[in-house]
């Protein structure tokens, strides 16, 4: 199989792929994936949001949306002291990237000074760090590439042509506006989607595409699979064929070959045999923590459970570590 990294894939091949006979996709994707990556390190994020509830969007799946009443308590931006603990907190259960959530449309030049002086100080723990903001601007991308910010979290989420069925305060011409800046800047690129919205496979083939014939892969992936929130459109959306989401993570991994594909949102309700899978099939980081933004995740001692049983180790935390020196790639404190 060719694997040179590729960016002009089409649509048919994307499908193609997402169809074959499902023994056939797994056996390419781990292969392509031990090109690429040890298969039993997994990349481990933190999340954290530090400013939840009253986004002015309309994302159909979203707790936090004005638009919808989910019944969630909105909270100011966190301060300093409050997002530096939990990010120690972070360190200390062995996350490698400390990754802040705000549910804004954008952020306020105001609220972006904060952010700056947040992304330093958590650097400066030894960690790297990600912020999910909403819409940039060129010049607001320079400033937290300055800041030190490592990663930028911006999902495409859905196909273009489903987009407007989800969310209709932005367009994905916004989102994919949003990526330029952010990549112009020399931040990573964080960037996947949402998958069990009632999109078609189509949609799905779709979303990949979108990602993958990006100038640059997206160094991460997430891979979300819809956290059903009462209160909001897509509450009673029917269930995804779970082989879908293992599905379009072997495809991913086929397209992008050297990014790290996240199993994001999703994982609290699934099997162990379902994650094992999607990580068999290539994905090799997860959101570890007992919280995503505003629901549960899967609970950190299931996850040491999980990787114990399985004989995956998270990749190790960087040896200059101002908090303690350590070599350990465990995931538990060691
Ligand atoms: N407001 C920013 C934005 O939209 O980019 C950042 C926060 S937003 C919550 C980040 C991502 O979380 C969304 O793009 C979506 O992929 C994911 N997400 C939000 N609600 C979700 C849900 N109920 N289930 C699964 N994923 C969800
Ligand atoms: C991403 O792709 N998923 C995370 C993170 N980036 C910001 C968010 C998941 C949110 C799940 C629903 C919630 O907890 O509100
Ligand atoms: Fe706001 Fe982001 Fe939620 Fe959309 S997904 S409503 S932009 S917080």
């Amino acid at each position: 199989m060719n694997t040179a990294i590729r960016n002009n894939w089409n649509l048919d091949e994307i499908e193609s792929l997402l169809g074959l006979p499902f023994n056939d996709l797994l056996f390419r994707a781990q292969d392509i994936h031990r090109k690429y990556f040890d298969p039993n390190k997994i990349q481990i994020s933190a999340l954290l949001s530090i400013k939840t509830g009253a986004c002015p969007e309309d994302c159909g799946y979203c707790a936090q949306s004005t638009h919808h009443d989910t019944g969630l308590e909105r909270e100011r931006l966190l301060s300093k002291n409050e997002v530096i603990n939990a990010a120690i907190k972070a360190k200390k259960q062995g996350a490698q990237r400390f990754c802040m959530g705000a549910a804004w449309r954008n952020p306020t030049d105001t609220n972006l000074e904060k952010v700056k002086t947040i992304i330093t100080e958590v650097k400066a723990l030894g960690l790297e760090t990600c912020v999910t903001l909403g819409m940039l601007t060129a010049h607001q991308a320079q400033c937290l590439k300055t800041a030190g910010l490592d990663y930028y979290n911006h999902n495409l989420d859905t196909s273009p042509e489903f987009y407007n069925q989800v969310i209709t305060t932005h367009t994905y011409t916004d989102r994919l506006k949003t990526l330029e800046h952010v990549r112009a800047a020399g931040i990573k690129i964080c960037s996947g989607g949402i998958l069990g919205l009632g999109e078609s496979r189509q949609d799905r083939a779709s979303l990949l595409q979108q990602l993958a014939n990006l100038p640059v892969h997206p160094d991460s992936v997430p891979i979300n699979l819809l956290v059903k929130i009462a209160g909001t459109p897509l509450a009673q959306t029917p269930d995804l064929d779970p082989f879908e989401l293992v599905r379009v993570i072997a495809t991913a991994r086929l397209l992008m070959p050297k990014s790290h594909i996240r199993l994001a949102a999703g994982r609290d309700n699934m099997s162990d045999e379902l994650q094992a899978l999607c990580f068999f099939a290539g994905a090799n980081s997860i959101f570890y923590g007992d919280r995503l933004l505003t629901t549960p995740n899967q609970t950190s001692q299931k996850d040491q459970h999980l990787f114990a049983r399985l004989g995956i180790q998270s990749i190790a935390v960087p040896t200059t570590d101002p908090l303690e020196p350590r070599a350990c790639v465990s995931i538990k404190t060691c």
